[in-house]
C-alpha cells in the first residue's frame, strides 16, 4: 500500500517547489539548507546574496532559496517572492533581544501580494542552546496564534544536531502536496 501511494504521489508529486529560507542574520538559515541538502553541517559565512540549492525530500524535489537576513540584504527578499510555494522563516530562539525586529520582518512579509498563498514553516532553530526560548515562547513572541488565512506551523529545531528538521519537512511535504 505504502509502494502505491507513493508510486501515485510521485506521479502528481513531482513538479519542483519553490521554498525560501528568510530570517534574520545569524538564525541558522544556511546551515539548515545544507542540512537539508547534503545531511551535513557546514561552516558557514555571513550570506550576502543568496544560497540556492535543489533538495530532493521523499518524493518532492525543492528548490530551496537562502537569502541573506542583515538588515541591510532585507529589502531585497521581496525580489523572491513570485512562484513561491513555502517560507521557512528561521528563528535564533536563544536570540531574545531581536525576536521583535523578527517579528516585525515577518509581519510585513506576510503582507506581501505574491506570498498570500505560500504556508509558513516556522524552525524554532538553536533548541540545542541552553536558556533558549521555547517553541511556545517563539510563537507568542511572533504573535503567530493572530495569523489569518496564512496554513502555518512551528517546529523546534536544532541545525546542529539535526534534530526537528524532518518532522517540519514532513509537514512542508504533506502541506504542499495538498495545496497542489
Ligand atoms: N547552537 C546552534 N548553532 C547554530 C544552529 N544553527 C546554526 N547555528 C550557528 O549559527 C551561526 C549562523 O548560522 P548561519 O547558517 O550562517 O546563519 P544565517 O541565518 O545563514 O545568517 P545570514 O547568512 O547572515 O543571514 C553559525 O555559527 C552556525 O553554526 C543551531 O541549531 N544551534
Ligand atoms: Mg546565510
Amino acid at each position: 500500500m505504502g509502494n502505491l501511494l507513493s508510486y501515485f504521489s510521485g506521479l502528481f508529486g513531482n513538479k519542483e517547489r519553490r521554498i525560501l529560507i528568510l530570517g534574520l542574520d545569524g538564525a541558522g538559515k544556511t546551515t539548515i539548507l545544507y542540512r537539508l541538502q547534503v545531511s551535513e553541517v557546514v561552516t558557514t559565512i555571513p550570506t550576502i546574496g543568496f544560497n540556492v540549492e535543489t533538495v530532493q525530500y521523499k518524493n518532492l524535489k525543492f528548490q530551496v532559496w537562502d537569502l541573506g537576513g542583515q538588515t541591510s540584504i532585507r529589502p531585497y527578499w521581496r525580489c523572491y517572492y513570485s512562484n513561491t510555494d513555502a517560507i521557512i522563516y528561521v528563528i535564533d530562539s536563544m536570540d531574545r533581544d531581536r525576536i521583535g525586529i523578527s517579528k516585525h520582518e515577518l509581519v510585513s512579509m506576510l503582507e506581501e501580494d505574491e506570498l498570500k498563498n505560500a504556508v509558513l514553516c516556522v524552525f524554532a532553530n538553536k533548541q540545542d542552546l541552553e536558556g533558549c526560548m521555547s517553541v511556545s515562547e517563539v510563537a507568542n513572541a511572533l504573535g503567530l496564534t493572530s495569523l489569518k488565512n496564512r496554513k502555518y506551523q512551528i517546529f523546534k529545531t536544532s541545525a546542529i544536531k539535526g534534530t526537528g528538521l524532518n518532522e517540519a519537512m514532513d509537514w512542508l511535504a504533506n502541506s504542499l502536496q495538498q495545496k497542489k
